[in-house]
């Protein structure tokens, strides 16, 4: 059973995810039409891992004797500088939600909720994991530069990166 506190930050969790997911589709939507196809896909795909990962945190709740309210969201940016200024933003905003899990996590552990916290630590992989992968993809941009061939063969590479095929 969920205290109303938890219940209360694993709502607000709820709307982290949602946000990622509307923000990763705004970027999907400016990759489309700047031609980026490697990045196009990347951010379809990441938008719809978040929308799962808010499910996983509604289902949660439900399950566990809460209510999961569906959140209003503030409308994302729609016009960025460059692909690097994309991925640095993107990378920002998983380190914003590694926070917020974090805090989750401590909050459940210091009110004993230990099937909260163990439901979270898939999160806090989940987290880990993507702030490797958007590190390594802004890596990759450093090297290939802020255009010419080697910035579309990096865009080329950035769904490998997560071991997706771009789709042609
Ligand atoms: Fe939801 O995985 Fe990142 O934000």
């Amino acid at each position: 059973m969920l205290s109303k506190k938890v219940e209360d930050a694993l709502n607000a969790q709820i709307a982290y995810e949602a946000y990622a997911s509307s923000s990763y589709l705004s970027m999907a939507s400016w990759c489309e039409k700047e031609g980026y196809r490697g990045s196009t896909s990347f951010f379809y795909t990441q938008s719809e891992e978040e929308r799962e990962h808010m499910l996983k945190l509604v289902r949660y709740i439900n399950e566990t004797g809460g209510h999961a309210r569906v959140p209003a969201l503030k409308e994302p940016p729609h016009v960025y500088k460059s692909l690097k200024d994309v991925f640095e933003i993107a990378l920002q905003q998983e380190v914003d939600v590694s926070k917020s899990i974090n805090k989750l996590v401590e909050l459940s552990f210091d009110t004993k909720d230990f099937a909260t916290f163990n439901f979270l630590q898939w999160y806090v992989a989940e987290q880990h994991e993507e702030e490797h992968l958007f590190t390594s993809i802004l890596d990759l941009l450093k090297l290939a530069g802020s255009e010419g061939k080697n910035l579309l063969m990096a865009d080329n590479e950035i769904p490998k990166l997560r071991g997706e095929e771009a789709k042609s």
